[in-house]
């Protein structure tokens, strides 16, 4: 049996979605991301922030360097530190992963902080998140909205 090429490109995206934990790219092989999920938003919020396990696998030390996402115009890597009993979120500019480790990125720690959402996000909505590490490699992964 010979399928449309657009269902097999559906059932292509649905194994991808529902295959976890999932590697994504060929460049990045090394790198494996679990638990992905983005905080749903009220209305009228402007931002919200992404969270994730970055498992290296590798031998060499993988850098987060970067993101981007279809659902907000400025995505930054942000790290939530606590000054005298306040909670302060910073802009990092590199999250390096040792080799054979993780990163997680949590509630009260690591985040991506997606800035100008392009809508609200509602539980189950999902959206798109590119992660760019050092040496170039990208990730492109999907996230669901909602704690998983
Ligand atoms: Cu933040």
């Amino acid at each position: 049996m010979r399928l449309p090429a657009t269902i097999t490109a559906l059932f292509l995206f649905a194994a991808v979605l529902f295959s976890a934990p999932a590697t994504y790219g060929d460049t990045q092989d090394t790198i494996t991301i679990t638990d992905a999920w983005v905080r749903p938003t009220g209305q009228r919020a402007m931002s919200t922030a992404v969270y994730m396990t970055i498992a290296n696998t590798g031998n060499a030390e993988a850098v987060l360097i970067g993101a981007s996402s279809n659902a907000a115009e400025i995505v930054q890597i942000h790290k939530t530190s606590e000054e005298n009993g306040i909670a302060r979120m910073q802009p990092v500019e590199r999250l390096p992963i040792a080799p054979g480790g993780t990163a997680s990125l949590s509630p009260g720690g690591y985040h991506i902080m997606l800035i100008r959402l392009a809508a609200p996000l509602s539980a189950g909505d999902v959206i798109e998140v590119t992660l760019n590490f050092d040496g170039g490699g990208d990730i492109t992964l999907p996230v669901t909205a909602g704690r998983p």
